[in-house]
Parts: structure tokens; sequence; C-alpha cells
């Protein structure tokens, strides 16, 4: 008796798993992307899932990850993946593009079919959304852009975006360099400038802030080329611009990964980093590896740009779902890390930006 009752809870349980997988929207059982993982359903498929009281609660979300180029990335899809969980009510549908804008698309063409409830894009690069952000408009489901931003014709084709302030981190990665150049009565600034990938916002505000103040400062700047955000192609284009100039003193790196691959790089070359040292690295993410090497110099300043956005598209979509209007654009608050005490604050534009100098303390507050 006892055995059969558990046995008719198990099969409704299982039943409600698997409707909640199919999300709220009654999505067709289309195949998702390849590369996709639908947490839901392999739960489901194991059996792990709750039996959810109501089902039709389920909200199925696909969203078009860039890639895993970088620890800044990795952090970001674990913020995803354990905000838009089974156990918080989504059934997410997650894609990595690999770094290619094709597959991007296709992913979105694929949630489109599937009638995911949301698509959160976090687009590699700006321009080049404008038919298929039309054609999930069409259908009707909202688009959420994260971290970097679309360059589109008609802002309505997407309906909120969240993430950084890239130019304004860029800035401030350059008004530390000039005090502190000053303070330490640098006579040359003799840069080169690993860059993000191109066309991505955070490579083109990074970038442009970096030769709007090359211009205003009289530095030099000797190379600049991509480095795809990651560590082995920073490497690389740091071997081959040691190579080229035996003068640099400062390297603009448009990530930490970049940077551990420039570290990697100089040292080989028999040259050291740090306060003392021939080169000077620069970084932007301030990740746990990042900020380590910000407390020992071998980065000597880390702006940081948050990797956590899960909470905040998760905020997005509970407003869209009590029908309210979110912001179209929100912007994260970030700050400065550097080594030492150098540099107090800088200013841009009128505000003062506050720079923390790292210690024990903050590199074990970092959580990723
Ligand atoms: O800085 C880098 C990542 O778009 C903000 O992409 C993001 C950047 C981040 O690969 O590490």
């Amino acid at each position: 008796m006892k055995k059969r009752f558990l046995g008719v809870l198990l099969s409704v349980a299982m039943v409600a798993a698997v409707l909640a997988g199919c999300g709220s929207s009654g999505a067709k059982e289309t195949a998702a992307p390849a590369g996709s993982e639908t947490e839901a359903a392999s739960e489901a498929a194991s059996g792990e899932t709750e039996a959810a009281g109501n089902t039709g609660d389920v909200i199925t979300v696909g969203f078009s990850q860039v890639g895993a180029e970088s620890d800044w990335r990795t952090a970001n899809s674990e913020s995803m993946k354990s905000t838009f969980s089974t156990e918080n009510g989504y059934n997410l549908i997650f894609d990595d593009a690999q770094q290619k804008q094709e597959n991007q698309i296709a992913a979105i063409r694929n949630f489109i079919q599937q009638e995911v409830d949301y698509i959160v894009l976090a687009p590699v690069t700006e321009s080049g959304w404008d038919t298929v952000l039309q054609e999930a408009k069409d259908a009707e489901i909202p688009v959420i852009i994260v971290d970097r931003m679309v360059n589109v014709s008609d802002d309505s084709l997407y309906t909120a975006w969240v993430g950084s302030n890239f130019k304004l981190e860029g800035q401030k990665a350059c008004e530390w360099l000039k005090s502190y150049a000053e303070a330490k009565g640098m006579s040359e600034v003799n840069i080169v400038d690993i860059q993000g990938t191109i066309g991505a916002s955070a490579q083109i505000g990074r970038t442009e802030a970096l030769n709007e103040a090359v211009e205003a400062n009289g530095w030099n700047l000797l190379a600049q080329q991509t480095g795809e955000f990651t560590q082995a192609k920073g490497q690389e284009v740091m071997e081959s611009m040691l190579k080229q100039y035996d003068n640099i003193n400062v390297v603009y790196c448009e990530n930490d990964n970049e940077a551990f691959g420039a570290i990697e790089a100089i040292k080989a070359a028999g040259k050291t980093v740090g306060p003392d040292g021939d080169i000077l690295v620069m970084s932007f993410d301030t990740t746990k590896q990042g900020i380590t090497d910000t407390l020992s110099g071998d980065i000597i300043v880390n702006t940081e740009c948050n990797p956590l956005h899960g909470p905040r598209v998760e905020q997005i979509i509970k407003q869209l779902q009590a029908g309210e209007t979110p912001e179209k654009q929100a912007y994260v608050e970030e700050g400065i890390y550097a080594y030492g005490s150098d540099v107090a604050s800088v200013s841009i534009d009128g505000t003062d930006y506050e720079v923390t100098e790292v210690t024990q303390d903050v590199v074990d507050a970092r959580a990723y």
C-alpha cells in the first residue's frame, strides 16, 4: 500500500517535471541549438526536478552567451546559470557561441522557434543585429541585452540593456596612469595596447579612452593589436610587440586574461613587471586572479568590470512579468583597484572616483 502510494507520487512528480521542462509558453518540443544545455530538461530526465505545484509558472529563457574566452566570462555564465535555475522557476536554454556572431544568430532563431518567453543576448560585437532582432520582435519575444551593447537602427528592437560603461572604465584607467606617471616622474610613456575582440563594446570603449588619453597627454602609442580577450592571444601579441619595440614601458591590456598572457611573455623575454620593473601592466575586469596579480604589483592597476549580471537580468524579467517598464539602459557601478596608494582618486568630467589599494582582504572578498 505504502509502496504503491509512493509510486503514484513519483509518477506525478515525473510528469510535472517533464511539463516544467516545456515552459509556460507551451514551447514546442523542438531540438535545442547545438551547444545548448537545457537545465530543466536534463534534470527532468534524471528525475532530479521537484514536482512543481504550478508548472505554468516556469519561465523559459534562451541565453546566447558570447563564449568562454575569459575568467570574466566564466563568472558571468555562472551568474546566469545560478540565477535562472530550475529551483528558481526557470528553464534556461544556454547557448555558447564560441565568439562567433553567426552562432549567436542561429541560437536566437532557435529560441524563436522554441517560443521561449525571453531572449537574453550577450552580443559578441555591436553591429549586425537588426535582422534577427526584428525576427524576435515579430515573434513578440522580449529581448534583453546584457554586458556588451548592440548598435541597431531602431531602439525598439530590444527591451532593455544592462552592462558596463566601457568608455568610462578606460577613462578611469588612463587618468590613473596619468597621475601615476606624474607621481613617479616618468619622463616618457611608451605604451602598447592589446585590444579586446574588435567591434565589441568592451573593446570600442576601452580603446577609445586610450586613444583620447594618448592625444591629450602626449603619450607614445607604439602598437595596437587585438588579443581577442584570451590569454593565449594576449601572450602571442605581447611576444611580437616585444620583438618589435625595446622601449615599451606600459602595456594596456583590455582584460585580465590578456594581462596574464602579456606577463608571461614579458617574463619569458627576460624583462620584469611591477612598480620597479621594466613594464607596467594595466588591466580590466578585477577577477580573483587579476586582483591577486594586482596585490603583487604584476598588474599595476585593474579597473573593475562586474560580471554578475544574472540577478540584474532577473530583475528586468520580474518587472516585465509584473507589467512594468524596466529602464531601457542601466549601467553597473564599478571601482578602480591599484597596487599601492600612489593615486588616491581620479576625476572624470567633474566626478571623482576613489582608487582602492588592493590588500589581502580585498582579494579574499572577491568571489570570482
Ligand atoms: O572584459 C572580458 C570578456 O564584455 C565586459 O569580455 C566583457 C569583456 C570582459 O571576455 O574579459
